[in-house]
């Protein structure tokens, strides 16, 4: 056979053997384009190809239907809340029964209060009788010694009391008969000369100044002292003299 008898041959070999890969519809396509075509029958199936990549994740499943497994235990406690509002204040209860010992109680504490003002009248007698000069609603006590006003009036009120201050002819008596030795009285002319004053202020209405007095003498004489005939006699008010307050009853 010669070259030029053996082409068609040829050719129709090789487009046969490129067809016999491919299927049925390709072979059809091909039949269109290709100047010589003879498709023979299809070849049987290949080898399944390598797995595909992994596909997109698919969405959550429903719950699963098996048996429920037992509760844990507790968590840890939380921290503490804050507190909450105060509640509304509940309705005012019934008033409550007399307790049953109260009368006892009130009949008690008057029975204690009497005997105490019993004995502290008592301890008042003692002191008086032993030591003060009682005279209407007020006693003259004294501590026996000499100081200056100052000092006097200081004293006095330390005890809740003020320099004896007759106010009237009985009291001058009373405090007269009270003292042994020269005493301080409770009044000044230290604001106004030759103006008397008591300590709570006020005017002297009762006066039993001795002859000449009060002269004021030099370089000055702002206090009062009783003498032992029961005249009074301004003196100065740094010089001392015996101590007597009184005291009301
Ligand atoms: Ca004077
Ligand atoms: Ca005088």
């Amino acid at each position: 056979m010669s070259l030029f008898t053996s082409l068609p041959f040829l050719l129709l070999t090789v487009v046969t053997a490129s067809c016999a890969d491919t299927e049925a519809e390709n072979c059809e396509n091909i039949q269109k384009t290709c100047p010589v075509i003879a498709c023979g029958p299809p070849g049987i199936n290949g080898f399944p190809g390598k797995d595909g990549r992994d596909g997109a994740k698919g969405e959550k499943g429903e719950p699963g239907q098996g048996l429920r497994g037992s509760q844990g235990p507790p968590g840890k406690m939380g921290p503490q809340g804050t507190p909450g509002i105060p509640g509304i204040p509940g309705p005012t209860g019934q008033k409550g029964d007399p307790g049953e010992n109260m009368g006892d109680y009130i009949r008690l504490a008057t029975s204690e209060t009497a005997t105490l003002r019993s004995e502290l009248n008592q301890i008042k007698n003692w002191l008086i009788f032993s030591l003060g000069k009682k005279v209407g609603k007020k006693i003259f006590f004294t501590n026996g010694k000499k100081m200056p006003f100052n000092e006097v009036k200081t004293l006095c009120a330390q005890f809740q009391g003020r320099v004896a201050t007759p106010m009237n002819a009985e009291e001058n008596r009373a405090l007269k008969d009270f003292i042994t030795e020269e005493a301080f009285l409770g009044i000044t002319d230290q604001e106004t000369e030759g103006q008397f004053m008591d300590l709570t202020g006020s005017r002297v209405t009762y006066q039993n100044w001795n002859d000449g007095e009060p002269n004021n003498a030099s370089p000055g004489e702002h206090c009062a002292t009783l003498l032992s005939d029961g005249t009074w006699n301004d003196i100065a008010c740094s010089a001392s003299y015996l101590t007597v307050c009184e005291f009301s009853i």
